[in-house]
């Protein structure tokens, strides 16, 4: 701490407490120079429009750095620095930099303060905002302090905004250190160090030293009539639908059945085998940073309920009441302003940033489980792969045992979106939904996975979704959102052993009739597509799979390619 302000010199030190009025101190003071807007009081309380830098929208994939003092150990996933290199360059950014700021030190926690699967970690940052984010986002403040004391070990964050120039920006990671350094962004993934850059990359690499799991997915508790609750985790890429399915509100008719969906966490899971052979989880976040463009009554009620009072939201626009506004909010209203805060003009720019988003505390959630609170994590029942495939993947298919699960995660595609900068809409690999954020060579990853299947393990059934099927038309062919619960439900079914499938090489996939979608309007173009498999399409999908894993080279798992080319000489055509 000493070290790091002699380094940036900032003028004031100030120790964060978490406590309700240390917030209302810095929204106050945020409010007075401009940093928060604050929204119309009548129809959203105590919360704040953020206008970013308009150059600072979105992670920076490109300028994130994993520096372990083996190439290899970053792995051909990741941009790789010498840490001695890594810190020299942070260190000569760092350099002054507070001056006449004030340093906040923020101590928090990822996870419930009590349970021992969490982890703590000690921010400092030269920006109100972070401070902000982070107390809605993590356990912050005395609690957490007080867990690092006895324990000792924490992660090592350090933040400047710096001047907020693209070219003055790195978001650097020392695993071997447990140390983070992040200068000249102040947005999100880049500047709460908890999320992406702790929970993820860090943790995932610490965790792969424990023997347990740091995964960018979801966590939510299905009920079904019965009373029983199952629990499924879910990876699918940035802003591809985990936070719209944590909180999915199932159809009319499978509510007045008595199906129940509550939401553990929207973003990230960390998990590790309990006594009894299972997977436990737990959400080490307290609250959503969710993508507002698309969240409607219609798309997803819970997030629109729980975003009416004590939320920030960064980068939307506003209507002439000062309301927020974005595409998709379908209310009604009209903005006014756009996010970067002029007139409104649909032809220059839309009035949300596409990754605009809303930090709100997982409390104030309708759907939110008490569960999330569990020391001990819930047990997972499925583990669910998914990305945007406008193309050949159909809705639904089933692993056949957890090594084919772990390559039809190795093996996900999906069209790049917004949340990150560059181009939208290009399909990339995207292992496990964790190409920005693996601390580690993929292919150790992909081992480490491997490694849970062993004796006495009682593992999830792992499948793979496709939410995003389009048509010849260009539309998507699936409903998806509460529709999904459909989809959900076959899996569990498939866990209980009780739904039906067909065989295919790539998996088990349901035929339509496995399916309660009597009631949903589906064409016959979209149920071939929907629930067919495409084998030319998948041999070529195939060989593209081969392909990329080959680029992880000798360190890649022999049990992962004898998966990939037992599947691949199936599909041979005879
Ligand atoms: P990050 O917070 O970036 O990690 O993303 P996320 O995975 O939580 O994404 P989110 O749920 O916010 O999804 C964002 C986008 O996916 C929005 O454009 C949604 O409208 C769209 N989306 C979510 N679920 C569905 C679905 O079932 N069908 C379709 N067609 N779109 C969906
Ligand atoms: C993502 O991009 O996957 C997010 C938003 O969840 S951020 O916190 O910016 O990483
Ligand atoms: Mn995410």
């Amino acid at each position: 701490m000493l070290q790091v302000a002699l380094l940036t010199q900032p003028d004031r030190i100030h120790w964060c407490d978490g406590s309700d009025s240390e917030f209302a101190a810095l929204t106050t003071q945020m409010e007075a120079d401009g940093t928060l807007i604050p929204l119309n009081p009548q129809t959203h309380p105590r919360s704040w429009l953020h206008r970013s830098h308009p150059d600072d929208v979105a992670r920076v994939e490109h300028l994130t750095f994993v520096c372990t003092s083996e190439r290899d150990d970053a792995g051909p996933n990741n941009h790789w620095m010498a840490p001695a290199d890594g810190h020299a360059q942070m260190d000569s950014l760092f350099e002054g930099c507070m001056r006449g700021r004030t340093m906040y030190v923020i101590p928090y926690c990822m996870g419930p303060i009590g349970s021992p699967l969490s982890r703590c970690g000690v921010e400092i940052t030269d920006s109100p905002y972070v401070v902000a984010n982070m107390r809605i986002m993590t356990r912050m403040g005395a609690p957490a302090l007080a867990r690092i004391e006895r324990e000792g070990r924490f992660v090592r964050g350090l933040h400047s905004t710096g001047e907020l120039d693209p070219n003055r920006r790195f978001i650097m990671h020392f695993p071997e250190e447990l140390t983070i350094k992040s200068y000249g962004s102040g947005y999100g993934g880049n500047a709460l160090l908890g999320k992406k850059c702790h929970a993820l990359r860090i943790a995932s690499h610490q965790a792969r030293g424990e023997g347990w799991l740091a995964e960018h997915m979801l966590i939510l508790g299905i009920e079904n009539p019965q009373g029983e609750t199952h629990y499924i985790a879910a990876a699918f890429p940035s802003a591809c639908g985990k936070t719209n399915l944590a909180m999915l509100i199932p159809p009319e008719g499978y509510r007045r059945d008595g199906w129940k969906v509550t939401t553990i966490g929207d973003d990230i899971c960390w998990m590790r085998p309990g006594a009894d052979g299972r997977l436990y989880a737990i959400n080490p976040e307290a609250g959503f940073f969710g993508v507002a463009p698309g969240t409607s009554q219609k798309s997803n009620p819970n997030a629109l309920a729980t975003i009416q009072h004590d939320t920030i939201f960064t980068n939307v626009g506003l209507t002439a009441d000062n309301q927020p506004w974005w595409e998709g909010i379908d209310n009604g209203q009209v903005p006014v302003t756009d996010w970067r805060g002029e007139p409104y003009d649909p032809a220059k720019r839309p009035a949300a940033h596409p990754n605009s988003r809303f930090t709100v505390s997982a409390r104030q959630c309708p759907s939110w489980s008490p569960m999330a609170e569990d020391a001990q994590g819930v047990p997972i029942s499925a583990i669910v792969f998914g990305g945007r495939r406008a193309s050949l993947v159909p809705l639904v298919f089933e692993a056949r045992d957890w090594a084919h699960g772990v390559l039809v995660g190795a093996a996900m595609g999906s069209e790049t979106t917004a949340a990150a900068t560059g181009a939208v809409g290009v399909m990339r690999r995207d292992p496990m939904a964790m190409k920005p954020f693996c601390g580690y060579n993929f292919a150790d990853y992909f081992a480490h996975w491997l490694s849970f299947d062993k004796p006495g393990a009682k593992l999830p059934k792992v499948f793979h979704v496709n939410w995003f099927r389009k048509g010849d038309d260009g539309k998507f062919l699936w409903p998806g959102f509460g529709d999904n619960l459909r989809v959900l439900e076959w899996m569990i079914e498939r866990v209980e052993g009780r739904a039906g499938a067909v065989e295919t090489p790539i998996g088990n996939l349901p035929r339509e009739g496995d399916l309660h979608i009597d009631d949903v309007p589906l064409s016959d173009e979209a149920r071939s597509k929907l629930f067919g498999f495409d084998a030319p399409g998948w041999r070529s999908e195939f060989a593209s799979i081969g392909e990329y894993l080959d680029g992880y080279g000798a360190r890649l798992p022999a049990a992962l390619k004898a998966v990939r080319s037992s599947i691949a000489a199936q599909m041979e055509p005879r």
